[in-house]
């Protein structure tokens, strides 16, 4: 029996997770959750109470949040090396990209989304020009956010921006184009579009 169980719906987040499970490359399993359906079930509301996909079950414990997934995943296999080790140099930073998406990206572009605009004193993500601002001045000329290896938060925040410009919520440019046209050379998301493709049968 397998450790991992990924709750996933193809073309959504959950893909992050899915991503990440083809990155650490051990076995693992997929239950296909219907975000129409299936996610309002008693069933999966005891998976996740927020009703939302992804959520990894590892032997009975259910992780939900898609930077925690991937942080549990690049921690329980150190040996995949996709974090930098708790004392090392770029841990801090590593953790930075990581809690990045969730916190600051996704509502910054979710206000974009809905055409709204949220004092920028009054949200903790600012506004949606100082993070383009923050992640186009670190992204300028690398090809990772953390020394010069790909992690987790290079997955996140890859992901995610992939997301973006494919909703057309952020524009196709440098040097947000390149670094994501990197990422999905990757022969882990490869596999991963591969599983998604599958899905959609
Ligand atoms: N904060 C969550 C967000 C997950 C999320 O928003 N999932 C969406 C799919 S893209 C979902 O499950 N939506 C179903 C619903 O809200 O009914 C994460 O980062 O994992």
């Amino acid at each position: 029996m397998t450790e991992l169980t990924l709750y996933h719906c193809p073309k959504t987040r959950g893909f992050h997770a899915l991503w990440m499970l083809e990155e650490i490359g051990e076995p693992f399993e997929v239950r296909i959750v219907n975000i129409r359906d299936d996610i309002q079930s008693e069933a999966y509301g005891a998976v996740n109470p927020m009703r939302k996909v992804p959520a990894l079950d590892v032997g009975g414990e259910l992780i939900t949040e898609s930077p925690a997934i991937c942080a549990w995943l690049a921690d329980r296999y150190p040996e995949k090396g996709l974090a930098p080790a708790i004392d090392a140099t770029g841990r801090g930073s590593y953790l930075r990209w990581l809690f990045f998406t969730g916190s600051v990206i996704e509502p910054s572009f979710i206000d974009k989304a809905m055409s709204r605009e949220t004092p920028r004193q009054m949200a903790g993500w600012g506004d949606l020009a100082s993070v383009k601002a923050t992640l186009a001045d670190a992204l300028d000329g690398r090809d990772f956010l953390v020394g010069d290896k790909f992690t987790a938060a290079d997955l996140m925040i890859g992901s995610t921006l992939n997301f973006m410009m494919n909703f057309n919520l952020l524009e196709r440019v440098e040097p947000f184009a390149g670094y994501v046209g990197q990422l999905v050379e990757r022969p882990a998301y490869k596999r991963a579009m591969a599983r998604e493709a599958a899905f959609a049968g």
